[in-house]
């Protein structure tokens, strides 16, 4: 499917600095190696209802990931996916009496208007679930052959015992896994499974619900996990830099994708980094489609709030943090937004070489955005106070903002 439009990456004088990123899989921080081309998979929504400030701030982590490296000059190949057939999806549909293609298209041009406003930038490839299917079915046919799937009552399970580094992502005990397998789509509980924690990679149709030709395994739908494995083997291919997604997706979805995909192949890793955003909470609790607590970027854009606003209020926070998002934030972003709009609009100001590279190092240092932020704080604070003759300052920071940021001012 079609992505959203580029915003446009001004180019910054001297070059950006390699990421140092915090790496789930190692516990640790890792600096990133990428060729000349980096590769990264972003775990895109599940399009049943409008995006939260939670996806946005997911989104706009891995967003800074690409602008970091944009700025080492390097090419950027992304991939994002769009789980247009799942569980959730179809929930909704049948609860609100709609038709559950129109709601996943809905909410997928939703999603792109979101994106478009909030300056993110668009993958290369933007695959849904459904256009996947295709490329997916012959993959747990291989699992199959291979004696790392087995067939339970029509539908096919993957064996976690498959894959020697099954564990190596989340490094969780098998307590909870189990517990997080319950909640977050798994079935640990069927009798019959080999494992308790195999997840299925095809669901044979069932009544009332959609399926597709699934050639040998029947007609079906595909499960979660072996969607975002295939969209990212078909065009990343193992060893690509960084899947990024909510910490919520650490288990079991990044885990069963490592080992779907380690089976597959026989290589590891599947990802180098894996790299996980915190979760943004309202009331307490975490934003999700599923307790209803949410603040939509969609909404507040139509109450006259500026994106970049919004933007700023996301890199506020530091993007490994859990945090609650509340009226206070957003105004304060809307403060500094002015403060450093005001700033940047004086004829000529305090040189600004300096402020690039505190940025360039901020953001180098595991993304640490509220430091980026504060180093423009201070150059603005100063700009107002005592002003400058360096004509092209104010340009400078407007492009270094723009650039590295998201943020337009
Ligand atoms: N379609 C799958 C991924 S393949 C999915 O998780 N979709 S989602 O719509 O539920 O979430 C999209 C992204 O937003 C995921 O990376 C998820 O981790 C992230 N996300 C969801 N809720 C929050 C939240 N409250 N705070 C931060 N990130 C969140
Ligand atoms: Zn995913």
């Amino acid at each position: 499917m079609h992505a959203w439009p580029a915003s446009e990456v001004p180019a910054l004088p001297g070059k950006g600095r390699d990421l140092r990123i915090h790496d789930t899989a190692t516990g640790g921080r890792i600096t990133l190696d990428p060729g000349p081309v980096a590769r990264i998979y972003v775990c895109g929504i599940t399009p049943y209802d409008a995006t939260h400030m939670g996806h946005a701030a997911t989104y706009n982590a891995f967003d800074l990931v690409q602008r970091v490296w944009l700025d080492t000059k390097r090419q950027v190949h992304y991939v994002q996916n769009v789980t247009d057939v799942d569980d959730p999806l179809l929930e909704r549909a049948v609860r609100d009496g709609h038709d559950w293609t129109e709601l996943a298209e809905r909410e997928t041009a939703l999603f792109r208007e979101d994106m478009t406003a909030l300056r993110m930038l668009p993958p290369e490839h933007y695959i849904g679930a459904v256009e996947a299917i295709p490329g997916i079915v012959p993959l747990v046919e291989r699992l199959l052959d291979a004696g790392a799937a087995y067939e339970l009552d029509g539908d096919v399970y993957f064996s976690v015992e498959s894959d020697p580094h099954f564990g190596e992502v989340s490094h969780l005990d098998a307590e909870a896994m189990r517990l997080l397998s319950a909640e977050r789509g798994g079935d640990p509980k069927r009798p019959g499974k080999k494992n308790p924690l195999d997840p299925m990679l095809w669901m044979s149709a069932r009544d009332g619900e959609p399926s597709w030709d699934g050639a040998t395994l029947g007609r079906g739908r595909p499960g979660w996990h072996i969607e975002c494995v295939a969209i990212a083997l078909d065009h990343l291919g193992m060893g690509f830099d960084v899947q990024g997604g909510g910490s919520d997706l650490v288990f079991p979805h990044h885990e069963m994708g490592a080992s779907h995909a380690q089976a597959l192949t026989g290589e590891h890793p599947f990802a180098r980094a894996y790299v996980h955003a915190g979760m943004v909470a309202l009331d307490g609790e975490k934003m999700s489609k599923s307790k209803g607590n949410l603040v939509f970027v969609s909404a507040l854009r139509r109450d006259g709030v500026d994106p970049a606003a919004i933007r700023l209020a996301l890199l506020g926070h530091h993007y490994r943090a859990d945090w609650e998002w509340t009226d206070q934030v957003l105004a304060d972003a809307v403060e500094r937004l002015a403060r450093w709009r005001a700033a940047v609009s004086r004829p000529d100001g305090l040189p600004a070489d300096a402020l690039v590279e505190e940025v360039r190092e901020a953001l180098a240092d595991d993304l640490d955005t509220p430091a980026a932020l504060a180093a423009v704080d201070r150059w603005a604070a100063a700009q107002s106070a005592a002003g400058g003759t360096d004509e092209g300052a104010p340009g400078l920071v407007s492009r270094t903002v723009d650039a590295l940021l998201g943020v337009a001012l």
